[in-house]
């Protein structure tokens, strides 16, 4: 602390008193670690700042005292969060002899609870809150609109430089926050439309009748999010393009102590469980008690209806978790008053006394519902039955499986040519389309750390096949054996045989087809190996372009035009297009696309869970268009990664 105040950079006022002193330590914490408050300095942490921000006017909302948030992208790249709230208050505390607004603009968490107002819930991604963005902010201004006036300060990297200010008359409440990121921080301050928009719009799905405004200056924008339905419309959206058991989602909701409790699911045809959960509209991506209580009411209740109905007799085994959850699409919400956020990434529902809450509310809405719908219930609990028997087929083929890919290489697939290295993190794994491009890659790649396996072109959609059908594909199973982890929730990473699994298919639309299928497989499946940076593509060439003196290998439409407008003056052009790998010959193969020092890979990576199901869903599901329309626009959208 006392390094703080003697750094020259600071402007210090004599004035200041010893709560400043904290204010600024905080301010200078959050400056030199940033990632330690908002994750990243990269676009990620720069999309933080504004939902840290929203939240406060979230917190607005969820107090039932806002309910409209308009925010707004500049052309400077400053961003505006304006809300309809009761505006921060300004009075000033007695024995700090500072407002209100400053406090929670400058100290680090405060906004949940301040200056005695307890607030009913409240959110916040690290619940670290305004003072946060102020500080990596190169200037920031708060407006307040309170009692009839409209109130100003400003502030540069966190400091205040001017006291709060009447400005003005003022005919509503509310409170607008602008600030830019400081660049000095930040790598970059270019925000991403679609990212923060989607954001919104899951904000706005978790408050309902809320409305939630993105404008965008740069480019003249705008989206706006208002939904009556709240997470029930969220529930209908993610099963958008499925073929659904029961017409209405079923929702859920009371508060029981000072928690609220929501909830709203619905079940399809397919196989997979999405369900998210929120604690105070934080996606809690690694659950929590919430989630636990959730399931257990779910598993519980289905039980005793089945039973209490006949629906499953004496002698049958009770239904498990994964025969409830299979075409389950559901949210679970939150909010209560003090969230405990745990685990490395902050992103599990810690409080011990949620669970025995959702699961008391879940228990209670749903056999409710059931009661008053036994047609729906009949039809949901005949699914959950069929899962039952399905997974006991199932478990049987799998256990086949993993007995055969944990026992040692002489129960390999027969088509696995393997590489001689077996130290895991040096090896690589190519599975490659087409035996003829399966053949050109077992002779052109080095033995020593690269393995190939060549799969026949079709494999299975595991989005529209029960576990065990997708568990008793021939190309599924060589893939599991190749790998040697297993699956599902035995997949263990540490028995993983090749640290680089490549997928080398075509580029062309059959290629990318396939490609899909094969990262829907590993999503559903093994998702870890996808979480631990082990998924790649690889990147075969477009086109050669060949001169009498000059080669290159040319792996978009853009280069291509780069690289022609370059040999404008040059004779004799030769520009050969690869469609598929199987018309390169080994060498060239290994040239462009597999060896180390000269191939580029893509790094498959899963930024957004909600977003990546959707994704997946949409592209597996029976709705064709928009998964033609998805291919061909994102054939290439995984991050580059240069190896
Ligand atoms: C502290 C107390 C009260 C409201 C707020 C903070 C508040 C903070 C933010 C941040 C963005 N928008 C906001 N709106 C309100 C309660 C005020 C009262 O009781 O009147």
């Amino acid at each position: 602390m006392t390094q703080d105040m003697t750094s020259p950079s600071e402007p210090l006022d004599n004035e200041y008193t010893a709560e400043d002193i904290q204010v600024l330590g905080g301010r200078e914490a959050v400056r030199r670690r940033p990632g330690m408050y908002i994750g990243s300095i990269d676009q990620r942490g720069l999309h933080h700042l504004v939902y840290e921000i929203v939240y406060n006017s979230i917190d607005e909302a969820m107090a039932g005292c806002c309910n409209k948030i308009v925010v707004t992208i500049q052309k400077d790249s400053a961003v505006r969060v304006e809300d309809n709230g009761r505006g921060i208050p300004i009075d000033i505390h007695p024995a700090t002899n500072i407002s209100a607004v400053e406090t929670v603009m400058t100290t680090l968490h405060a906004g949940a609870k301040f200056g005695g107002h307890i607030y009913q819930v409240s959110g916040g991604l690290h619940g670290v809150g305004a003072s946060v963005v102020n500080a990596l902010s190169s200037w920031l201004k708060v407006n307040v609109r309170r009692d009839g006036k409209l109130y100003q300060q400003e502030y540069r990297q966190g400091i205040p430089q001017t006291e709060v200010t009447e400005i003005g008359q003022a005919s509503d409440t509310g409170t607008t926050i602008t600030f830019l990121a400081d660049e000095g921080i930040f790598s970059t301050v270019n925000y991403d439309f679609n990212t923060v928009s989607e954001c919104l719009r899951e904000m706005a799905y978790l408050n309902k009748e809320l409305e939630i405004c993105l404008k965008d200056e740069r480019k003249d924008n705008q989206k706006t999010f208002y939904f009556e339905g709240g997470i029930t419309s969220f529930v209908r959206q993610l099963n958008r393009g499925r073929v659904v058991r029961h017409h209405h989602p079923i929702y859920i909701s009371k508060m029981v102590n000072s928690t609220i409790v929501e909830a709203a699911l619905q079940y399809n045809e397919g196989f997979t469980e999405s369900t998210f959960s929120f604690a105070n509209c934080v996606n809690t991506m690694d659950g929590g008690t919430h989630l636990t209580g959730f399931r257990s009411a779910l598993t519980r209740v289905f039980n005793d209806y089945a039973h209490k109905n006949k629906l499953l007799r004496e002698d049958e085994p009770n239904l498990v978790g994964d025969d409830v959850r299979e075409g389950l699409t559901a949210i679970i919400s939150v909010k209560l008053t003090e969230p405990q956020f745990e685990g490395q990434t902050k992103a599990k529902l810690g409080n011990s006394e949620v669970k025995s809450e959702v699961e008391s509310v879940v228990s209670e809405g749903l056999s409710l519902y059931l009661e008053e719908h036994p047609d729906e219930a009949k039809r949901i609990i005949e699914k959950c039955i069929t899962a039952s028997k399905a997974r006991e087929a199932a478990r049987k083929a799998r256990d086949l499986v993993i007995k055969r890919s944990s026992l040692d290489t002489s129960t390999l697939p027969g088509k696995l040519a393997d590489c001689s290295e077996k130290e895991p993190s040096h090896c690589e794994l190519y599975l490659v389309e087409g035996p003829s491009a399966g053949g050109s890659a077992k002779q052109g790649r080095n033995r020593r750390f690269q393995a190939i396996l060549p799969l026949r072109g079709k494999i299975i959609n595991v989005e529209k096949a029960p576990s065990d059908k997708t568990l008793s594909h021939e190309e599924i199973r060589a893939i599991i054996t190749a790998l040697g982890a297993g699956i599902d929730d035995e997949f263990d990473l540490s028995k993983l045989r090749y640290h680089r699994v490549i997928l080398m298919t075509d580029a062309d639309v059959d290629g990318s087809h396939i490609r899909t299928l094969l990262l829907t497989f590993f999503f559903r499946h093994m998702v870890k190996l996808i979480n631990h940076g082990h998924l790649f593509i690889a990147q075969p060439p477009l086109y050669r372009i060949k001169t009498p003196k000059f080669q290159q290998w040319v792996y978009s439409e853009e280069e291509k035009g780069t690289v022609m407008r370059k040999l404008r003056e040059a004779k004799k052009v030769e520009i050969q297009r690869y469609k598929g790998l199987g018309e390169m010959s080994a060498e060239q193969l290994w040239e462009t696309t597999m060896d180390p020092a000269t191939r580029t890979l893509l790094s498959v990576s899963i930024d957004d869970a909600a977003r990546a199901d959707h994704i997946f869903h949409m592209l597996m599901g029976n709705e064709v268009p928009p998964r033609k329309a998805f291919i061909q626009a994102h054939a290439k959208s995984v991050k580059n990664l240069d190896i």
